[in-house]
């Protein structure tokens, strides 16, 4: 009698495992199917529809890591990251690809911590140490717009590293959040060591779809050049896609005032292209036709 007791336990211990696998399974399914719409709706709206369908590629292998150090709600979900210099347009390329006024964007340098946007019905917003705990308590809110102060800091704390490590996670109701892809906000690199540190270490503990955004009037220097460096050896293997912001802005506007805004942007997007060609973060195989699969600019804000 003794031995069919202990022999029925793990029998129906297994039961449940495999039930839970089941179930579990069933979810990474429909989460991906989702999340597969999702990317070819929404994002060939924004963007190129080859550079949505790599994104779909490379997020595939993105599900299948685990082990997220945020402490998020659900560090399963998969995320994209938006990455680059200051002042580059990221938070306003987040903003358009939301739809909305979600995260600040300013002249001056404006993002200061990492901020994670996830889908809630009730829009919220809280703070997480370093270590993934919650700090202080939900605000909930009647906007999405997730207060500047959070994510700005004063000039004075932008290198203290206990204030700026800690991360913004805001709960929006968006549609493109509803199907399961976070969408992370980070400080612009080079700005400072502590930063950068953090915006590096968010790279690697969020395990992310990069987006690397490139100021087109700025192009590739010497300190974008340092940047995908060193996300490449954070990240190995990583996928790394550009997006070349203020297309509709040029440096030089009386020598190009006479000429098409089209064959400025053109321009523009070529010499970005052919420099991340050169410097072999673009393969040599590549044309820009062909690799705007990982390769897109945007005209205006
Ligand atoms: N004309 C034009 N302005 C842009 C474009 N993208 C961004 N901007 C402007 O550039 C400034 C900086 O944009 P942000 O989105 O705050 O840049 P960011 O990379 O998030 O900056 P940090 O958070 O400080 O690193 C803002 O004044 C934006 O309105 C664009 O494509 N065209
Ligand atoms: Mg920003």
């Amino acid at each position: 009698m003794a031995i069919s007791q202990a022999e029925a336990q793990p029998s129906g211990f297994l039961d449940e495992e495999i039930a839970e696998f089941r179930s579990n399974r069933d979810l990474i399914k429909e989460h991906l199917d989702t999340t597969q719409r999702l990317l070819t709706e929404s994002f060939s709206k924004a963007l190129s529809p080859e550079f949505s369908a790599k994104l779909q590629e490379s997020l595939k292998v993105n599900q299948l890591y685990r082990g997220n150090q945020t402490g998020s709600s659900d560090s399963s979900k998969p995320c994209i990251i938006i990455v680059g210099q200051t002042k580059s347009g990221k938070s306003s390329f987040i903003n358009e690809l939301l739809g909305g006024t979600f995260v600040a964007q300013s002249q001056s340098p404006c993002t200061a911590r990492v901020t994670r946007l996830t889908y809630s019905d009730r829009i919220y917003v809280l703070v997480r140490s370093k270590t993934g705990e919650q700090i202080g308590d939900v605000q909930y809110l009647e906007k999405p717009t997730i207060e500047e102060d959070l994510v700005k800091l004063k000039d004075e704390d932008r290198e203290n590293d206990e204030l700026i490590s800690s991360t913004v996670e805001a709960g929006i109701k968006c549609e493109f959040l509803r199907h399961g892809i976070d969408i992370i906000d980070s400080p612009g690199l080079n700005e400072n060591s502590s930063l950068d540190s953090l915006t590096l270490g968010a790279i690697d503990s969020f395990l992310p779809i990069i987006i690397y955004v490139i100021d087109s009037n700025s192009g590739i220097t010497v300190a974008v050049q340092k940047d995908l460096t060193t996300i490449k050896k954070t990240v190995l293997g990583a996928e790394v896609f550009y997006l070349v912001t203020k297309m509709d802005v040029s440096k030089d506007t009386e020598q190009e005032a006479n000429r098409p805004a089209q064959e400025i942007e053109e321009e523009k997007a070529e010499r970005v292209f052919s420099k991340l060609q050169r410097l072999g973060y673009i393969s040599p195989n590549e044309t820009r036709d062909n690799a705007t699969s990982s390769f897109a600019s945007r005209v205006g804000k």
